[in-house]
């Protein structure tokens, strides 16, 4: 899978992309990530990506100009189909069924709003706005980067333990269980003795009523649409019924 990221801090950008999961999948050519400096794609002497309001009022707008030579350079350079992303407080709510779906594109192409946002006309060559959360951020980057991130994690191979991917707490709706490393027990807190059990149906059985409890504390709306097996079904009926609810 490849992703295209226009923006105005390409190394605000290229420095993420490093490290971690991402990073590896970059340098095992598992995922392609270009970053295209905006200003490359302006002709005035001064490289300007904004301008100020028709109509007046506060703040600039990114002129659509260099997006529109960003964006035929990456068609050009990877060819079609791309799909053109807009990080904005707009968009759809990112979650991790739209990152899924997102995933199944080949091809990618974020821009990244800055200042009050982009001239409206770029809006033809835009097929989704994605927004990362309802609070306001100072530029599209970091919404970028999440996206790459939590998309890049449903590509295979990426993700080193596929294993890992399926039983992600998110991927199954329900908030993740408790846990621990060594030492076994820190400023008085002790590991919880099924942990050091070895009784592994046992320790299953735990971990899903903590990842239930833990979801009907704090996000009930979860419970909703989670894709629960029958023992987590049996364990949710327990706890709604106040029996073993504080484990
Ligand atoms: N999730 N921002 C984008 C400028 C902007 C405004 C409108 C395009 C259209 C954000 C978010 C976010 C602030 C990034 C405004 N660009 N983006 N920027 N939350 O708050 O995605």
């Amino acid at each position: 899978m490849t992703f295209d990221i226009v923006t105005i801090f390409p190394a605000m950008v290229e420095a993420a992309l490093q490290a971690g999961v991402v990073g590896r999948a970059i340098e095992r050519g598992i995922i392609d990530v270009a970053v295209h400096d905006l200003r490359e794609f302006t002709t005035d002497r001064h490289r300007s990506v904004d301008d100020v309001p028709y109509g007046g009022g506060p703040g600039m707008v990114m002129k659509p100009e260099p997006i529109f030579k960003a964006l035929d350079r990456v068609a050009e350079r990877r060819g079609t189909p791309l799909t053109v992303l807009l990080t904005s407080p707009q968009g759809t709510r990112l979650t991790q069924a739209v990152a899924g779906r997102l995933s199944t594109k080949e091809h990618l192409v974020l821009l990244c709003g800055r200042y009050e946002g982009v001239d409206e006309r770029v809006r033809s060559r835009v097929d989704e706005d994605v927004s990362i959360g309802d609070y306001v951020l100072s530029g599209g980057e970091l919404p970028a980067l999440v996206v790459v991130d939590a998309v890049a994690r449903f590509v295979p191979g990426v993700v080193g333990d596929d294993q890992s991917v399926a039983e992600d707490s998110f991927s199954r709706g329900l908030l993740d269980f408790p846990h621990y490393t060594r030492p076994a027990e820190i400023a008085g807190e002790r590991v919880p003795d099924v942990l050091m059990s070895g009784n592994h149906a046992e320790i299953r059985r735990w971990r899903k009523r903590q990842s239930l409890t833990r979801t009907l504390a704090r996000r009930p709306e979860l419970l909703e649409t989670a894709s629960l097996d029958d023992e987590e079904r049996r364990i949710l009926a327990e706890l709604q019924e106040g029996k073993h609810g504080r484990s």
